[in-house]
C-alpha cells in the first residue's frame, strides 16, 4: 500500500482495506449528509489517482449514515461567495476526481441509499456499477437551488438515462426511485436488503478478475466510447492485443481447454 492510499491519511473518507484487495471507501460526513466540500473532493482525487498503482483491486463506494450523498456542500459554497473563476476551478477538481474514477482502471461499485442527489448523483454516475436499495432516491435539485450541474451530470447522467430525462430531472426536480430507476439505467441492481452487502459481494467477485482485464474494462470502454466507430474498433484491437495475450491469462485459458474451468450456464 502506498502512502497515497493509506487509510490513516484520510479524514473525510473512511477507508477499510480488505484481505482480497477490495477497498471500502466511505464518505464520512454523515452530519452533513456527506455533502461534497472541497476537502472531500481532494481526498477523492488523491485516492482514485493512486488506486490502480496502489494495488487496489476493486472499490465499494459508500456513504455513512442514511444518505449516500447530498451533493455540493451548499453551505460552504454560500459562505465562500465564490467568483466565477473560483467555482470553475472547484468544478475542474470534481472532474479530476470523477474522471480518475471512471477512467482509472479500478472497478468502482457504488452502494447507494437514501439521497443520491445533485453532485451525489454525479459522483455515483462515475462508478462502474450502481447498487440501490429500497430507500434510495435520485434527483437533480440544481434547478430549484438556482444553480446548475458542474460535476459531469450533463455527460454521465445523460448517458445513463438520455438527455431529455436528465433535462426533465433538473428542470422540474423530478425524483426517481425503486424499480423504475433501474429500468431507466440509474442503477444496475436493486436490493430488498442492504445495497452495501450486494455491492461488497460484487466487488469480491470482480476482484478475482485479472487486474489488467479489469483495467481494460474500467478504462478502455469509457475511452473507446469517446471515439469514432472506426477509431474505437482499431483501439479495441490494440487493447485486446495487450490484454488477451497477458501471461497471467494462460492458466485460465488452459483450464478451459482442459475442461476444468466453470462453464457459463443460465441462472437457476
Ligand atoms: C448540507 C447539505 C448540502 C444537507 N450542503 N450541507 N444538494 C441539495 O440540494 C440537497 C440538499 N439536502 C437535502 O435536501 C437534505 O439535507 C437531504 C434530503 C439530503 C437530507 O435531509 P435530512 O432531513 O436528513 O437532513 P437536513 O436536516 O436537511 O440536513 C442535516 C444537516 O446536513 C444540516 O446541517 P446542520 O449543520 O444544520 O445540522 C444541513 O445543512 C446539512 N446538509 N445537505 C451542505 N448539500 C458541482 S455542482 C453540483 C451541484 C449540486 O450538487 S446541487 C444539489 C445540492
Amino acid at each position: 500500500m502506498s502512502h497515497a492510499t493509506d487509510p490513516k491519511t484520510y479524514e473525510n473518507l473512511a477507508i477499510e482495506v480488505r484481505d482480497n484487495g477490495v477497498y471500502v471507501v466511505t464518505l464520512n460526513r454523515p452530519s452533513k449528509r456527506n455533502a461534497l466540500d472541497v476537502a472531500t473532493i481532494e481526498e477523492l482525487v488523491r485516492f482514485f489517482s493512486n488506486a490502480h498503482q496502489g494495488g487496489v483491486k476493486a472499490v465499494v463506494l459508500a456513504g455513512e449514515g442514511d444518505h449516500f450523498c447530498a451533493g455540493l456542500d451548499l453551505v460552504e459554497h454560500w459562505k465562500e461567495d465564490r467568483s466565477p473563476d473560483d467555482f470553475m476551478h472547484v468544478c475542474l477538481r470534481w472532474h479530476e476526481a470523477f474522471n480518475k474514477m471512471e477512467y482509472g482502471g479500478v472497478p468502482v461499485i457504488a452502494a447507494l441509499k437514501g439521497a443520491v442527489v445533485g453532485g451525489g448523483l454525479e459522483l455515483a454516475s462515475a462508478a462502474h456499477v450502481r447498487v440501490m436499495d429500497q430507500t434510495t432516491y435520485f434527483a437533480l435539485p440544481e434547478g430549484q437551488r438556482g444553480i446548475f450541474t458542474g460535476g459531469g451530470a450533463t455527460i454521465r447522467v445523460s448517458d445513463m438515462i438520455g438527455k431529455y430525462r436528465m433535462i426533465d430531472m433538473i428542470l422540474t426536480g423530478r425524483v426517481y426511485q425503486g424499480q423504475e430507476a433501474v429500468d431507466l439505467g440509474l442503477a444496475q441492481y436493486i436490493t430488498e436488503g442492504s445495497s452495501f452487502d450486494k455491492a461488497l459481494e460484487l466487488a469480491d467477485k470482480v476482484a478475482q478478475n485479472l487486474p489488467l482485464t479489469n483495467y481494460a474494462i474500467c478504462s478502455a470502454i469509457s475511452h473507446l466510447n469517446n471515439m469514432s466507430g472506426m477509431d474505437a474498433a482499431y483501439a479495441e484491437a490494440v487493447v485486446a492485443g495487450v490484454v488477451n495475450t497477458q501471461p497471467a491469462a494462460r492458466e485460465r485459458l488452459e483450464a478451459f481447454a482442459n475442461k476444468t474451468a466453470a462453464r457459463v450456464r443460465p441462472n437457476s
